[in-house]
């Protein structure tokens, strides 16, 4: 006679938080919580538990502490350093339902918003009332705000908005034990004691479960004018990154990705595509003010001396066209296979060593494997895409990382470190740094229920 399965209490118990249709325990329903977008990373949840609030998100995390069972925090899913899915066995606390965004605030500049909310929608949001939010990447259809925070998500607006943490105003956050900190009133000067929020910002679900943001809004500047600029080397790329510094008040984002990454999105995207000019370098700038910064940008580039190639786009299909040439890289890539993603930072003054280093030192790692390099110009933000390597073999990230670190860099600028790059944290992070960062965890998070085996 069969045995009949032992309920699961901490299902039961979650059910009486949330409801029974909100705990997923069939293996159906959980898979979509279980994998992240690159499918590199997977692991079998005990559950997937969605709560409507931060009440329930309270009650979520108590119970769970009570059980002693670890929790993923997920927002919208997007991550790429495996921090967002489980490693085996964790409940996963998905905040997609958390989806509120606020009305703006305009003499405050703010809005706030659920941590489920996406960026599309905030950026909707700012937008209806004559604002703009400071953040954008491509993954904006999907990824959360609390996802946002919690990585200190970075993307192409930093260059002028700074990232995630310049927005952030003031976050709610259920802490391990399941008690609520309070978000504060968002003033911009508020310096009553340790602000624990913006020690959140960045923690990777280690330290909290973030529920609300509240968001800093930026003025909407109409006139938009992108630039693709072909340029023989990297040297060029930053000798016209500092041309454009000190002489464009309207620079938003100066981009770039070289030609074997362009040939592979062209591909991707299909035969119909218009013509771009082809070089080994690309630049990709955009400029936004209030009034047409068209010549602004084209006395920079004139000044730069870059050759008359360079495609102009002022009207938002032009610029959707060019954007789509960078912003096209992750999906053509994982259309190519399971990339290994690296997201580094490098001061820009090593860019050129850095970037003609990489693909050296990764034959060495994987011969035969293949590096596409794209990301942040002006952020020395460089996004290594290795195809052609097995998922689980660590000699990739070895490589590049301690690459990055060799060249006075991060081994993390925007993405997080994750799961993925947990064991590479001491090469930019000396003893007293750790050391430092595991009693800051021990402290929140003393039976280390949060995200086990992220960041530390
Ligand atoms: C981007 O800048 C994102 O497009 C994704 O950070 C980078 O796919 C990547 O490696
Ligand atoms: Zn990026």
């Amino acid at each position: 006679m069969p045995v009949a399965a032992a309920p699961d209490v901490l299902a039961q118990r979650l059910a009486a938080v949330v409801g029974a249709g909100h705990v997923l325990a069939d293996p159906d329903m959980r898979a979509p919580f279980e994998r992240d977008w690159t499918g590199r990373f997977a692991g079998r949840a005990r559950l997937a538990v969605r709560p409507a609030d931060t009440a329930q998100v309270a009650g979520v995390v108590a119970a769970c502490a009570a059980a002693g069972a670890a929790i993923v925090p997920q927002g919208g899913n997007t991550g790429l350093v495996g921090a967002g899915v489980p490693r085996g066995g964790e409940v996963v606390l998905s905040l997609r339902r958390l989806d509120h965004v606020g009305a703006v605030d305009a003499g405050a500049g703010q809005v706030v918003a659920g941590a489920g909310a996406t960026l599309a929608a905030v950026q909707a949001r700012a937008g209806a009332a004559g604002l703009a939010f400071g953040v954008d990447f491509a993954a904006r259809d999907s990824a959360t705000v609390g996802g946002l925070a919690a990585t200190d998500a970075g993307g192409a607006l930093a260059l002028r908005h700074g990232t995630m943490r310049a927005q952030v105003a003031g976050l709610q956050a259920v802490l391990a034990d399941g008690s609520v900190l309070p978000r504060r009133a968002g003033l911009l000067k508020d310096n009553a004691g340790y602000d624990l929020g913006a020690l959140l910002v960045g923690s990777e679900g280690t330290l909290a479960v973030l529920t609300e943001v509240a968001l800093r809004l930026v003025p909407r500047l109409p006139a938009r004018v992108a630039a693709l600029v072909a340029l023989p080397d990297a040297d060029a790329a930053v000798a016209l990154l500092a041309v454009l510094r000190a002489q464009v008040a309207s620079l938003e984002a100066v981009e770039f990705f070289l030609d074997d990454g362009l040939q592979l999105v062209l591909d991707h995207l299909g035969a119909g595509r218009d013509p771009v000019p082809r070089a080994p370098v690309h630049v990709l700038v955009q400029v936004a003010a209030r009034t047409d910064p068209t010549q602004e940008l084209a006395a920079a580039l004139a000044s730069a001396g870059v050759d008359d190639r360079t495609v102009l786009a002022d009207d938002g299909a032009g610029r959707e066209r060019l954007w789509r040439l960078r912003e096209g890289h992750t999906e053509a890539i994982n259309a190519a296979g399971i990339p290994h993603k690296l997201d580094v930072g490098v001061p820009v003054a090593e860019l050129p060593r850095f970037l003609a280093q990489v693909p050296r030192v990764v034959a060495r790692a994987a011969p035969g494997a293949r590096t596409i390099l794209f990301g942040h110009l002006g952020d020395g933000n460089v996004h290594v895409n290795v195809l052609g390597a097995a998922p689980d073999d660590p000699a990739v990230d070895d490589a590049v990382l301690a690459l990055a670190a060799a060249c006075g860099g991060t081994i993390s600028a925007e993405h997080g470190v994750g799961v993925a790059k947990a064991r590479h944290l001491g090469l930019v992070r000396g003893s007293v740094d750790l050391a430092a960062m595991r009693r800051v965890k021990a402290a929140l998070d003393p039976a280390g229920i949060l995200n086990p085996g992220a960041v530390l």
